[in-house]
């Protein structure tokens, strides 16, 4: 464990804490940002009457919108000299959310990352090569700060250019790759269909540090044996401080959030009630420590489980169920309530497709329709018609009896679906054009 006083405190000390740095967290919001004072204010809230960790229910929701309403430093609580850093989440629709950090804010984003480096097992002997985005999204910078804090090797690569990746996987001896794990299955692609020759297994690479979009566990098993590393999970969003808010750890059995730092309730999002340990709804954060960008009780959309189980790891943090989808993600085909996740869960069973889809929704005579299109391996596209036709009809009937959705399914040639050097783009709604 990288911190181990605090990755495996014990629970009720840790609650203890928790309630302290949250009533530091609240006052400076109040008494620091005025559009934090007012929202308050008008939800009849005051620092001073949070007496317990059950006293958050009357604290008023942060919504995306909020970020966006006050964009660009409106939510920061300290002076702008104090400010060392900006991260901008991209701003497809309407203004970009800014987010600041304090020189001590960046401290606790590489303390994480490390953490979660730590988690896989990663050491100063390690060699990370960065291959997130550098710029202003958060995977670049937060996953090379967190390296260096680690004592690691670290290669500034950022996405793209997969050759020389390859290159200096090889010629560097890079353990760890840290990327999305679309990219990842991206490489795997392009040793098998441009460098035959290159032989991942002989090189030092053993593990992936993949996170920032959604992706199943038959994706993962994809990744692990078609490039023979350890396919790790790493999750976090700029909002509340960028990767590391939550860590797989060697057990791969959910991801251990950093609960010294972020604060984290499940709520049902139609109601905003909040829902008891153990049950699925959408996960809520507040920051605990940061400075000059405090996110109370932000509203991520993310949908998860949150659960507490006694991890072989030593670690006491509490753990949320991978991530396999937003609630404005989520499509609702015909009644039926569907995340691409699953879609792409349903087409890794079937052997012959490629971890390549894209899924199309479209209205067509007031109803809606989607179409999945899947890329299918060489050898089978071929093939004879017949082979793909029984391969199309075998992914449409594990769709309706798995998912109860009948999707058009088209098959489509190797390569021929974009790829993407950073997140994917699975879904495209024509219902909004
Ligand atoms: O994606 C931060 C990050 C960078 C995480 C590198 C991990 C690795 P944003 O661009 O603000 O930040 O996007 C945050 O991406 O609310 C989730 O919906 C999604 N997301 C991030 N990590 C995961 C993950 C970064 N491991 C949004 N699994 C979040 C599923 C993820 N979804």
């Amino acid at each position: 464990m990288f911190n181990k006083e605090y990755e495996a405190m014990p629970v009720d000390k840790l609650k203890k804490l928790q309630y302290e740095r949250l009533k530091w967290s609240l006052t400076h919001a109040y008494n620091n940002n005025p559009f934090y004072k007012k929202k308050f204010d008008a939800a009849g809230f005051h620092p001073d009457k949070f007496k317990s960790l059950a006293d958050m229910k009357h604290v008023p929701f942060l919504y995306k919108q909020d970020m966006r309403d006050n964009y660009p430093f409106g939510l920061f609580a300290v002076p702008m000299s104090k400010v060392v850093r900006v991260h901008s989440s991209s701003g497809t629709t309407g203004n970009a959310t800014v987010v600041g950090y304090t020189k001590n804010d960046v401290g606790v984003f590489a303390e994480v990352v490390a953490r979660s480096l730590a988690a896989y097992g990663a050491t100063e002997n390690d060699v990370v090569q960065v291959a997130y985005g550098y710029g202003l999204f958060t995977g670049g910078l937060g996953l090379h700060y967190g390296a260096e804090k680690l004592g690691a090797m670290t290669v500034p690569i950022s996405g793209g250019n997969t050759e020389r990746q390859l290159m200096l996987i090889k010629d560097f001896g890079t353990t760890i790759m840290a990327c999305t794990p679309s990219y990842m299955l991206n490489i795997a692609d392009y040793i098998e269909k441009k460098r035959p020759d290159y032989n991942m297994r002989a090189t030092r690479l053993r593990a992936g540090v993949l996170g920032a979009e959604p992706w199943s566990e038959n994706m993962r098993k994809e990744i692990e044996s078609r490039l023979g590393i350890e396919a790790f999970d790493i999750y976090g969003l700029s909002e509340v401080i960028g990767p590391g808010v939550s860590t797989e750890c060697s057990e791969k059995s959910g991801l251990h959030v950093f609960e010294d730092h972020f604060y984290v309730e499940i709520i049902d999002p139609e109601t905003g009630e909040i829902l008891p340990e153990g049950e699925k709804g959408e996960i809520v954060y507040t920051s605990l420590t940061k400075e000059a960008f405090p996110t109370i009780r932000y509203r991520s959309k993310d949908i998860t489980r949150l659960y507490r189980d006694s991890c072989k790891c030593g670690r006491t943090l509490i753990k949320m169920e991978k991530v396999t989808g937003r609630s404005d993600d989520m499509m609702i085909i015909r009644g039926v309530n569907v995340f691409p996740s699953q879609i792409e869960s349903v087409l890794m069973e079937i052997e012959g497709t490629e971890p390549h889809y894209q899924i199309i929704l479209d209205r067509k005579a007031a109803l809606d329709d989607i179409e999945v299109k899947v890329e299918v391996n060489e050898k089978l596209f071929s093939d004879e018609v017949k082979v793909l036709n029984d391969l199309s009809k075998r992914i449409g009937d594990r769709m309706r009896s798995a998912l109860g959705i009948s999707a058009k399914i088209t098959l489509v040639e190797p390569m021929t679906i974009p790829r993407s050097e950073g997140k994917a783009v699975r879904v495209i709604d024509k219902r909004k054009i």
